[in-house]
């Protein structure tokens, strides 16, 4: 038997080496038919289609005294009893920081000061939020095949919801009455690049009641309040390739926070040689519905995990309480109910405990809307790079190092510097400086309305005073009477 030389083992090593280097090949699995362009034209310019519904007038908001909020030093927004800073980020797209609302009940003495329009304010602003923005936005594809398998975005650490957000277009993206923010960002030879009206600021009176009640027990009184809700909403859309994102950051005057992503723009779409489902007969496409002749819609979650640092009244000796509504049974013959609900409320001592679904923090809430969580494995490569969207809620330890969910580095990342891998580390977050972590999130399945461009779907989440103020702090604001705004009838009762 031959000594193995040193010449076999490295022509060994050399060939391994070679192995991984022609780790890549070209498949060919045949020809896909090109779907006709027919009924894909979008813009209105170029369209031609036949107008099916009445028209609806042209519509704008009135502000006849100009609008109620300042921008000053190009960032720091000052609007109602809220004070925040708004920046356009490469990454995140648009970071909201240092959020602080007024409160007429903390009055200290001497802490009286002049905003605005020269009229002292009562009250201290209180810390909310220290920092919130979409830290990660995980676009996993569901179609295994070879030709789509790896398809699985992470659109703000791989592409940057920054670079990609183009500037809004006027009138139709944000109201007449919004305010424009440009977004400067670093090129890639160093030099600044601006981009602009990158960012919307604008007040939204959408109709809707901020608080009311009529007294019906003493007639004679005839006591009837009302309030119109009038709140003020930072916006910014980003084009990621095929889809559109808009992010909004909504105040409201009692002290809510309203975070939107409404998603819109085209599908990822795939040939098939079917035109009908009928061509199917009993098979099924796998990656999705058909949604037009010779196009599937494959199927695909949208899942965006939020970054937000909550610093209740300052950074330090923040909790994280979960609150759980349960169900009791009167002991038989003590009433004559049978049961009743019951809040238990315990708080989370370490990361791990506060990776639930829901949780209820004091201070401030966090109310979960439209959501959805991943339904992969744990164990499948896409969703240990997305592992952050294991969870709905997590909360964690602030640390500067940690602000993006998928990572610092996560293009061809392997998923080792994930939020799930922090959390694990099980660091104590009862009484500390804590980040709150929430995605939200649409599982989709595409339909037909979806093409050529989908009209726009929206999930949502509050974040929402929970024993914050001593009482509705939205009593004191005066209504509106007719002598305050411009003719304006409506037509049917002119
Ligand atoms: C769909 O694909 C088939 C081939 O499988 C082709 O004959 C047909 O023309 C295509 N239809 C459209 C509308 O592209
Ligand atoms: C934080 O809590 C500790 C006790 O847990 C207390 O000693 C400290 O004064 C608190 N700090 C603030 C800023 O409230
Ligand atoms: C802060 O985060 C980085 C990155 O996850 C980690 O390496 C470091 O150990 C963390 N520090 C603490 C004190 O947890
Ligand atoms: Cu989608």
């Amino acid at each position: 038997m031959a000594e193995p030389s040193l010449a076999r083992l490295s022509a060994l090593f050399f060939g391994f080496l070679l192995l991984l280097a022609t780790y890549s090949w070209i498949v060919d699995k045949g020809m896909v038919p090109i779907p006709k362009a027919a009924g894909t034209e979008y813009r209105y310019n170029v369209q031609n289609k036949p107008i099916h519904m009445d028209r609806i007038n042209p519509i704008s908001i009135e502000q006849p005294e100009g609008p109620s909020f300042l921008v000053e030093d190009g960032h720091l927004v000052k609007w109602a009893n809220w004070v925040f800073h708004v920046k356009a980020d490469h990454r995140a797209g648009m970071i909201i920081s240092q959020a602080t609302v007024r409160d007429s009940e903390t009055e200290k003495p001497n802490s009286r000061i002049l905003i605005f329009t020269n009229v002292e304010r009562a009250g201290e602003p209180r810390s909310v939020m220290y920092k919130g923005f979409p830290s990660e936005l995980f676009v996993p594809y569901m179609d295994p095949g070879e030709l789509w398998y790896y398809k699985s975005y992470l659109d703000a650490g791989e592409i940057g919801l920054g670079p990609a957000a183009m500037p809004l277009v006027l009138l139709n993206d944000c109201p007449r009455n919004a305010y424009y923010i440009d977004g400067v960002f670093a090129s890639p030879d160093g030099k600044a690049i601006v981009q602009p009206n990158m960012i919307c600021l604008f007040e939204r009176y959408a109709g809707d009641v901020s608080w009311r009640h009529s007294e019906i027990l003493i007639p004679s009184a005839d006591i009837r309040e009302s309030r119109p809700k009038v709140t003020l909403v930072a916006r910014m859309a980003t084009s990621v390739g095929n889809y559109d994102y808009t992010f909004d950051w909504e105040f409201q005057t009692d002290g809510l926070i309203r975070v939107t992503v409404a998603a819109s723009g085209m599908l990822m779409v795939k040939g098939t040689p079917y035109e009908n489902v009928d061509d199917l007969g009993d098979k099924q496409d796998e990656s999705g519905p058909l949604i037009s002749e010779n196009v599937t819609g494959v199927v695909h979650d949208h899942l965006i995990t939020f970054h937000l640092d909550m610093d209740i009244d300052g950074p330090m000796n923040n909790s994280f309480d979960k609150v759980h509504p349960e169900k009791q049974r009167v002991p038989t013959g003590k009433s004559p109910r049978k049961s009743y609900l019951k809040v238990k409320k315990y708080v989370a001592k370490t990361e791990k405990d506060a990776q639930s679904r829901l949780g209820n923090p004091a201070g401030y809430r966090i109310i979960p809307g439209g959501n959805a969580v991943s339904l992969l494995d744990h164990d499948d490569p896409p969703q240990i790079r997305g592992a952050f969207s294991n969870n709905q809620i997590w909360v964690t330890r602030y640390n500067r190092s940690e602000q993006f969910a998928g990572g610092v580095l996560v293009y061809q990342s392997h998923g080792d510097d994930t939020l799930q891998v922090w959390s694990d580390r099980d660091r104590s977050i009862e009484n500390n400086d804590i980040v709150l972590w929430y995605t939200l999130g649409f599982h989709h399945i595409p339909c037909q309305e979806d093409y050529p461009v989908m009209p726009t779907v929206a999930a949502s989440f509050e974040l929402k005073p929970a024993n914050f103020f001593e009482s509705n702090p939205v009593i004191g604001v005066a209504p509106i009477f007719e002598k305050d705004l411009p003719v304006c009838r409506p037509f049917a009762s002119s």
